[in-house]
């Protein structure tokens, strides 16, 4: 794929973004046989518009590592974005005018001690590299209509990123197993989904051994200090004005988000 088509695509994301509006998805017209590896180039380009605004990129983030997710939205392959500064939603409340058609989900946050690299990364060392772990909510905003997309068209979208809430509380790896924490997403005291760790690729901890891997192929290493979202371990949840958000875990912080026209 030529430069210039990976540069246009990027400002066609970018743009959406920017003005908030639907668009459709690249493999519907634009570029019908869009690959993987074409697709994670535009989202370095996109990542790259960003910089140029003066954003900087705070998280990793994980997406599509629970089959709770893979049912809700027909693919089923992880995948590797990015969270930036202006993405953090630090009162705990949403702005409805900000978003497209947000939809919120819960996750479990991971930041490493050491710089993890190598293909050959297991679990046994994501876990003895770990710093603590966070509570924190993902509020996905995809592009495309509907949210209607393929892997590579959500994969050049920056895989929906566009809002978080993190807890504050950092917990020690000691005293939480991650596999049986459970989570709860509740909505105007609703339970909309339940979930535990061992949803997200059996234990939230093979979600980085998955970005170390992928980021070995590009000769980077994960960073310590720098959070990592493992993806949610539910489906997502799509929100109004209005609603009160509850996300409550065994042993990680609750979350409350109010959310605002
Ligand atoms: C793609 C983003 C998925 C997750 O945690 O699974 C994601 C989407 O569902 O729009 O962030
Ligand atoms: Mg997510």
């Amino acid at each position: 794929m030529d430069k210039e088509l990976i540069n246009t695509t990027a400002n066609y994301l970018y743009h959406a973004e920017k003005d908030k509006t639907e668009i459709q998805k690249i493999t519907a017209e634009r570029i019908s046989d869009l690959t993987i590896s074409e697709a994670y180039l535009i989202q370095d380009e996109l990542i790259k518009l960003r910089e140029q605004d003066g954003h900087k990129v705070i998280a990793k983030k994980m997406g599509l590592t629970s089959k709770a997710k893979w049912e809700q939205m027909g693919v089923d392959s992880p995948i590797v974005g990015y969270l930036f500064d202006d993405m953090m939603e630090t009162n705990n409340v949403i702005k409805i005018s900000d978003y497209i058609h947000p939809k919120v989900e819960a996750e479990i946050g991971i930041v490493l001690k050491n710089d993890l690299h190598g293909p050959n990364v297991t679990i046994a060392d994501v876990l003895k590299n770990i710093d603590y772990v966070f509570s924190c909510v993902e509020v996905i905003d995809s592009r495309y209509q509907n949210f209607d997309f393929t892997l590579p068209d959500v994969i050049a979208d920056n895989t929906s990123a566009r809002g978080a809430v993190f807890s504050n509380e950092k917990f020690s790896p000691d005293n939480i197993d991650l596999a049986t924490e459970k989570v709860t997403l509740t909505i105007n005291g609703e339970v909309r989904a339940e979930g535990n760790g061992t949803a997200v690729l059996g234990h939230p901890a093979e979600a980085v051994v998955f970005l170390t891997k992928f980021l070995s192929e590009k000769g980077e290493s994960v960073k310590s200090g720098l959070p990592i979202m493992t993806g949610a371990l539910t489906a997502a949840s799509l929100i109004k004005a209005g609603d009160v958000i509850e996300v409550t875990y065994t042993n990680l912080d609750p979350i409350k988000i109010k959310v605002v026209e």
